[in-house]
């Protein structure tokens, strides 16, 4: 508990919360020149404006491709009503390391991006001053980090692909979610984790938190009038909920509770929304609320022009609204973890989240010391995705990694004979610690064609991405769908009971462009290909979900295999317009 909580700052009767999102200063320090300098004491001596939350990239031509350290600044007030209280900084996410200083005093840093950290400033910042907030930002691309860029030495990536990513997006950096302030009093709730489960018609509710300070007192834990009065011993508290007559939360009714955790007469008190909901894999089935569940919907990215990876509220409810008129339930957060606002709003629209750690396209040809880095930067995301996201009623699911591969994609080579070894002992590893953290969901890996089967296979779901008739047997739609009848009952035969899902399959489509007979490229090759996966898919009733990827087109690096720099697998345009393709899922999906 010497970490400041990293609960999602609510609001409640004790709690207030100050979204410093806006215009803030920023500035490239391209020789880092800027800690030496002291700009976290002198402020930046050249700034301009820069809204957060926002990628830097698309706004400045100079820093489209800019990859190391950036400078932002702002000037924050504390309010005196909060005389008494904790105050803390959260940031929502900065791409890739951050280091954050309030009033000259360096307050800590983060790895990693994508995942939220917080700081306790309580003294730090002063009241009835200007307090100046300043943090470094840096993106460099790195062999040793999650994700990594390929080795130049054994990759050909670089000859075809501008910046050299082992990834196919934009690698967009900055300042991506709110930075907010918020009190908490002295003594605080600092950590919930719930669980919930289904009995007949009344739904359970485990709910055990943790108070700051190794506080011990009296607590009440609530759902409406259900109320459990809690004693809690040196900081831990633990309740049981009956709800009667429960209202289950699933797709279709994503009915949300109002769990209140109040510390004694009201010294605090943290208030949760929570579904409840059960998820289990058994046979070859995913189990929501005890009945078999089919995943239909896409992979995404946070995409948007201009924006870049920032967090925007106006698209997230535009994609969700074009998700329910498609018909999908379900999306994945590839290749990293999302806003938390994304997650709370899939709550309520009762969307099926598979929760994907940013574990994208590791190659395990690489030196032990590469791979051993990337092992300890991954397992700590995983942990603080993990914290993050347990109490969402819409993940169901967690995936560790997307399409590891024992060599870069790009190399003629063959892979070291003990890459496969090396992957599985990385793998098991991180499976291992993950199901420490969560036993209440499965575990995914997600695979490039099902392999190799010993890392997919230590998952509880088989995922699978698969390019037949685009990457494999391209231009060929009927020989790319007899591959795939045999690709499925490969899959099968090893993998005996488990549910298996296909988490990736599509092919690009230039809106406007159109062809008699089918081509690549065309949006009619996108939508045919689309409509033979997924008749396939339906034919084998231990397939549990099917994601085209992707749901919209969106930015990547400057390559040979990107027109206009994008991937146009999207069967939305980057503008969310929809293709034929969106056309003829619905007419599966929402129509059927
Ligand atoms: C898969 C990746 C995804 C890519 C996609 C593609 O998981 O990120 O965008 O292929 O190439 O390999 O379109």
């Amino acid at each position: 508990l010497a970490q400041p909580t990293i609960l999602y700052p609510h609001e409640s009767s004790t709690r207030r919360t100050r979204d410093l999102s806006g215009m803030w200063k920023f500035q490239l320090d391209p020789t880092d020149a800027g800690e030496a300098a002291r700009w976290f004491d002198s402020g930046l001596p050249k700034p301009r404006s820069i809204p957060v939350p926002c990628s830097w990239n698309d706004l400045f031509d100079d820093a489209r491709n800019y990859f190391g350290t950036s400078w932002y600044e702002t000037e924050l007030w504390i309010d005196a009503a909060w005389k008494g209280q904790r105050i803390h900084l959260r940031f929502g996410s900065a791409v890739y390391h951050a280091k954050v200083w309030l009033n000259g005093k360096l307050l800590g840093e983060h790895v990693g991006g994508h995942l939220p950290f917080a700081f306790d400033v309580t003294g730090i910042a002063k009241e009835g001053e200007r307090n100046r907030l300043v943090v470094s930002v840096e993106n460099r691309l790195e062999i040793d980090r999650v994700p990594a860029i390929p080795d130049p030495k054994t990759s050909r990536m670089h000859t075809v692909h501008f910046p050299q990513t082992t990834y196919d997006f934009f690698p967009y950096a900055g300042l991506h979610r709110p930075v907010l302030l918020f009190t908490t009093p002295a003594i605080h709730v600092h950590d919930v984790t719930v669980a919930t489960s289904l009995n007949g018609s009344t739904g359970t509710v485990d709910a055990s938190f943790t108070v700051n300070g190794n506080w011990t007192g009296r607590a009440k834990v609530a759902i409406d009038n259900v109320v459990a009065n809690v004693e809690v011993r040196d900081g831990r508290g633990q309740a049981t909920l009956r709800i009667p007559s429960v209202r289950a939360w699933s797709p279709e009714t994503p009915f949300l509770y109002r769990l209140v955790v109040t510390l004694g007469d009201g010294a605090d008190e943290y208030v949760l929304k929570i579904g409840i909901r059960t998820v289990e894999v058994k046979g070859s089935q995913i189990l929501l609320n005890g009945k078999p569940v089919f995943l239909t919907g896409f992979g995404k990215h946070e995409d948007f022009p201009i924006h870049g990876r920032g967090l925007d509220l106006p698209v997230l409810v535009r994609d969700y609204e074009l998700l329910r008129w498609i018909g999908a339930n379900s999306f994945r957060t590839s290749h990293y973890p999302y806003a938390e606002e994304a997650l709370q709003l899939a709550d309520e629209y009762g969307l099926l989240v598979i929760s994907e750690t940013p574990g994208v396209s590791l190659v395990f040809s690489d030196t032990p010391a590469v791979i051993g880095a990337r092992y300890q930067q991954l397992e700590r995301a995983t942990a603080e995705l993990i914290q993050r996201d347990k109490n969402h009623a819409s993940v169901i699911m967690w995936s560790l990694a997307n399409e590891p591969l024992t060599k870069p994609f790009h190399t003629l080579d063959d892979a070291p004979a003990d890459s496969v070894a090396k992957g599985t002992s990385f793998f098991t590893r991180l499976f291992e610690s993950a199901r420490k953290l969560d036993k209440t969901r499965p575990y995914a890996l997600v695979s490039l064609h099902g392999g190799p089967n010993e890392w997919v296979g230590l998952g509880d779901v088989i995922c699978t991405n698969s390019y037949n008739s685009w990457y494999a047997v391209s231009g060929r739609l009927e020989d790319g769908a007899a591959t795939l009848d045999k690709d499925i009952q490969a899959l099968r035969a090893y993998h005996g009971d488990k549910p298996i899902m296909f988490t990736e399959f599509g092919a690009d489509a230039v809106a406007g462009m159109h062809a008699q007979p089918d081509e690549m490229w065309s949006e009619e090759y996108q939508a045919d290909m689309i409509e033979f996966y997924w008749k396939t898919i339906k034919k084998y009733p231990y397939i549990v979900g099917a994601h085209p990827w992707a749901f919209a087109d969106f930015k990547t690096p400057q390559s040979i295999m990107r027109v206009g720099a994008l991937n146009h697998k999207g069967v939305f345009t980057r503008d969310r317009r929809p293709k034929l393709a969106a056309h003829r899922l619905r007419s599966f999906w929402a129509k059927a």
